[in-house]
């Protein structure tokens, strides 16, 4: 195999090109932020801890139902998706765990795969099950459903993937089980609505007994999938019901295309950290009701939103002593049918990082006086006056500290990696995500 990644030195000779003016437009942000008493410094290193994980799914050009259109020199296998892995971690700085889809994604020889992602510089986040798709050969089918199948059979195939998947898990270093389902029925009347959600509930609760102690569960929820009329797990109040009926260690991944529209999803988001479980994001966008589109491009204030309960929770004394400290686990899930997916994966992180510091910049004093004093005006414009911050010289350099690029769709370009791997890579081969 002939990988390489993006030469480090492209990386810092293009970061020095682009140094002058990069320094410029820092220093008259750090300047405004000081003013408002901001302490910057604090800030950037804030900022520097920040990682968000990529989906092992995501490397390769997507689709719709329709329709799928290679990029070229698109990943043909796990090896090659971490070496895509590596170079969007490399340019953006933001990305170093990858999540992983079994068995889209199952590693021959996990051991040889540690190799690789540490010589990388990449860990493993989340495992991801799939009882969504029969694979070639399968018996029991899950045309019915998988962990809700009225047959115990359907049901018991669907747990020991989910344990399977656990396992692979342990030997990778993931510390963590996300299940989506897409049990449900297409016509009313099919499916016992409350029997359905008793059977997954009563299967979770098997695969709940194999997680390791220091592992968390995250069930997706979804409302629906073209041409259902019902999901299982539909909403967040479902979710939640499951992970309370498992344990402690259970929890609830928001996905954020999983909504109907006008969901308001950072009321999602706090009613979840009210009640402890909130485990997760899978972050992308949608205008209408595809869950795919890149993060932040169209409600980004929506994004910020969300970010702001974050925020606001992490310095909220009280549920800090009321809850044991649990970080969400914070991932991307996204389709790239147009876009080059490493270039939207960089941008995308970039995004989800922007909305995180515009979160950190919203004066929470202030912010809860004015709501403690029923001042909506000024309520509203506190958290506006942190949106409308433009955060990105700040963001360039916490990039450029950490090594990565100032501008890393730029590098990207110029090292013309797409097409040296559209000659190494058999092309058009495609990945078996298919439409994700
Ligand atoms: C389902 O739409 C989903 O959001 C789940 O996370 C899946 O595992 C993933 O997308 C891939 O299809
Ligand atoms: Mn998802």
């Amino acid at each position: 195999m002939t990988e390489a990644r993006i030469n480090s030195d492209l990386i810092a000779s293009l970061n020095e090109k682009a140094e002058r003016s990069h320094r410029k437009d820092f220093e008259a942000l750090h300047g405004v932020l000081s003013r408002r008493g901001i302490q910057v410094e604090q800030l950037i290193s804030t900022l520097s801890n920040f990682t968000v994980a990529v989906p092992s799914w995501g490397f390769g050009q997507g689709g719709t139902r329709f329709g799928r259109f290679p990029v070229p020199g698109e990943p043909t296998n796990l090896a090659e998706k971490m070496f895509d892995a590596a170079v969007v971690n490399d340019l953006a700085g933001l990305t170093p765990r990858v999540s992983l889809h079994i068995p889209w994604d199952k590693p021959e020889d996990p051991k040889s795969l540690i190799r690789l992602a540490k010589s990388l510089g990449l860990g493993f986040d989340a495992m991801n099950s799939n009882t969504f798709q029969d694979q070639p050969g399968q018996n029991p089918s899950y045309k019915f459903g998988s962990l809700s199948h009225t047959d115990r059979a359907v049901r018991r195939h669907a747990i020991e993937h989910n344990i399977e998947c656990i396992e692979i898990g342990r030997a990778l270093g993931s510390k963590a089980l996300t299940v989506w389902l897409a049990d449900g029925g297409s016509f009313p009347g099919q499916q016992n609505l409350r029997r359905a959600l008793d059977r997954v509930i009563e299967s979770l609760q098997d695969v709940y007994l194999a997680l390791p102690s220091d592992w968390r569960i995250f069930t997706e929820h979804k409302p629906f999938e073209p041409a259902f009329y019902s999901t299982v797990v539909q909403d967040w109040g479902t979710s939640l019901m499951i992970a309370q009926a498992m344990g402690k260690q259970a929890a609830c991944l928001v996905d954020l295309g999983h909504h109907l529209p006008n969901t308001n999803i950072e009321q999602v988001v706090a009613r979840l950290i009210a009640a402890n479980r909130l485990g997760g994001f899978h972050f992308n966008d949608s205008k209408f009701a595809d869950d795919d589109l890149s993060a932040g491009s169209i409600r980004p204030y929506q994004l910020f939103l969300v970010f702001n309960e974050l925020a606001d929770a992490a310095l909220d004394r009280r549920l800090q002593r009321n809850q044991p400290k649990q970080k969400p686990s914070l991932m991307i899930d996204q389709s790239h049918n147009l876009k080059d997916p490493l270039e939207d994966l960089m941008l995308s992180a970039i995004e989800i990082h922007r909305a995180y510091a515009k979160a950190l910049l919203v004066d929470r004093t202030a912010l809860n006086e004015f709501q403690e004093s029923n001042d909506v005006v000024m309520a509203e414009r506190t958290l506006k006056i942190a949106y409308e911050t433009d955060v990105s010289p700040l963001l360039a350099e916490v990039r450029r500290r950490r090594g990565a690029a100032i501008d890393p769709v730029a590098v990207f370009r110029r090292s013309k990696y797409r097409a040296q791997k559209a000659r190494e890579r058999r092309s058009g081969a495609g990945t078996r995500a298919g439409i994700v």
